[in-house]
């Protein structure tokens, strides 16, 4: 708690009230401290400030829209003048509190012994359940504390028009990676943004020295060459885009490249040398779900009803049965074998246009590599 109110800090002279700026800057010190002590308290790993200003990487950004490197993210391009004026978000904000959560789990746990039965994988940060919720809840409560001391707040977790790395690298939660992530030494790449813009002033925090020095190892560990030159990365390559922002049928000739990746990316966070300091994530909600770990013909069992009811509470569910089938399909495709064909087959007759595409491309996948063995059992022609 504060200990002394800001009105006990101002000293008389002549007939009003003014403040001493010593003990001006110790009341924001301590409003600072107590700020990141709560976000400690509330599970966050890193909490600091910036100044709500316009951030430096405006320019860049509206030079990625122009370039159409979002793709169909025409969100991101309505939040343009925002996102480069904070002021246009919250009139009369000061300051940008800035925390990270470390999602790390460590590896995939393998839940089936079964190795006839193609996996496939799932970005980490959805393993568990969606941090959007997880991250606004603790945040909410800090906004509630400021509100006591005066402070007006909005508060964002990728839900607003905010350029989040670029307030996480000026308050130094992290510097601003080549492969686009920010990274912090302690915590590598794997944690997620917030932010609550306040009327409040707090002292800014400076900034970390950039350390990617020589290394390139995101770019060349990118699989369909998203990277495109460092800080600068092709979203409607990125293979993070492709299976959950994309809401169509995804270019055909990018689907090989996917590989077995069914709901994001992490190939250039798994490539990047900082990450060899991660360590386990304190959020228990961020466990790795059962839903998150089943073999990839089983899924494409699942209705509506029986995806919603998998996929409850996980960011998975915002693609909806027909971006996530449609993703299942491709990554069988890819590495499948023909005793996927069944499931496949009922999925290319599929009420859904888009999975039934995707399922009629990974049968002619799985027939071009597996073109005569092993033989096809009679049961699976008769399905078909
Ligand atoms: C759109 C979006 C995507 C898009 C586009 C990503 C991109 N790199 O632009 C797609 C769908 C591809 C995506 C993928 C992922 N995303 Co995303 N995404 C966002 C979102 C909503 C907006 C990002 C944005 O504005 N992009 C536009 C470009 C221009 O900005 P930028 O890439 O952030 O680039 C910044 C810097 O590179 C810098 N910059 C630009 N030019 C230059 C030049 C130099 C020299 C320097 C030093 C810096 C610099 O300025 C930019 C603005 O800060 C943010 C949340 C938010 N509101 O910010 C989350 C966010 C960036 N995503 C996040 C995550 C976790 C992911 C994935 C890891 C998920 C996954 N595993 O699949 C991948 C990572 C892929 C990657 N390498 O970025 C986290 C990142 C946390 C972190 N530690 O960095 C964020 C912050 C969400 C959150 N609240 O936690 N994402
Ligand atoms: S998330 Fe995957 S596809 Fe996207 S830039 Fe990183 S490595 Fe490339
Ligand atoms: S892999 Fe290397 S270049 Fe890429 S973000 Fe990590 S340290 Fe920087």
């Amino acid at each position: 708690m504060i200990a002394t109110s800001s009105t006990a800090k101002l000293q008389r002279k002549g007939e009003g009230l003014v403040e001493s700026p010593l003990s001006k800057d110790r009341t924001l010190d301590e409003l600072k401290w107590e700020v990141v002590a709560r976000a400690n308290a509330l599970g966050f790993d890193s909490c600091r400030i910036a100044t709500a200003a316009p951030p430096p990487h405006g320019p860049e950004f509206t030079a990625w829209l122009g370039e159409g490197a979002a793709g169909e993210m025409e969100w991101l391009g309505r939040g343009e003048e925002k996102r480069r004026d904070p002021q246009k978000v919250l009139t009369g904000a000061r300051s940008v509190i800035v925390v990270a959560l470390n999602y790390w789990q460590g590896d995939a746990p393998t839940a089936s012994s079964d190795t006839s039965s193609a996996m496939g994988r799932i970005a980490r940060y959805a393993w568990g359940d969606d941090y959007h919720e997880v991250m606004l809840g603790k945040l909410e409560q800090l906004d509630k504390f400021l509100q006591t001391r005066g402070g007006i707040q909005k508060c964002y977790v990728d839900t607003g028009p905010i350029l989040e790395r670029d307030f996480a690298a000026e308050a130094g939660i992290g510097w601003h990676g080549k492969s686009t992530m920010l990274i912090d030494p302690r915590l590598g790449t794997w944690f997620f943004l917030g932010e609550i813009l306040t009327t409040l002033v707090l002292p800014p925090d400076a900034p970390q020295t950039p350390r990617c020095g020589s290394c390139n190892r995101c770019i060349t560990a990118c699989p369909t060459g998203a990277i495109t030159e460092p800080h600068r990365l092709d979203a409607r390559r990125c293979i993070s885009y492709l299976t959950i922002e994309l809401k169509g049928s995804i270019p055909l000739e990018l689907r090989s490249l996917i590989g077995d990746r069914i709901y994001g990316c992490d190939d250039c966070l798994d490539a990047c040398p900082w990450n060899r300091f991660a360590s386990i994530s304190r959020e228990a909600a961020f466990a790795a779900k059962p839903a998150s770990q089943m073999p990839l013909r089983e899924y494409l069992a699942l209705d509506d009803q029986q995806f919603r009811a998998l996929f409850r509470g996980s960011p998975i569910k915002r693609i909806k049965r027909r971006g996530f089938l449609r993703n299942v399909c491709v990554a069988l495709g890819n590495v499948g074998n023909r005793a996927d064909l069944p499931a496949l087959h009922r999925a290319a007759s599929d009420v859904e246009p888009l999975i039934a595409e995707h399922a009629t491309w990974a049968i002619d996948r799985i027939f071009e590599r597996f073109p005569t063995f092993p033989p096809v059992p009679h049961d699976l022609a008769a399905e078909s």
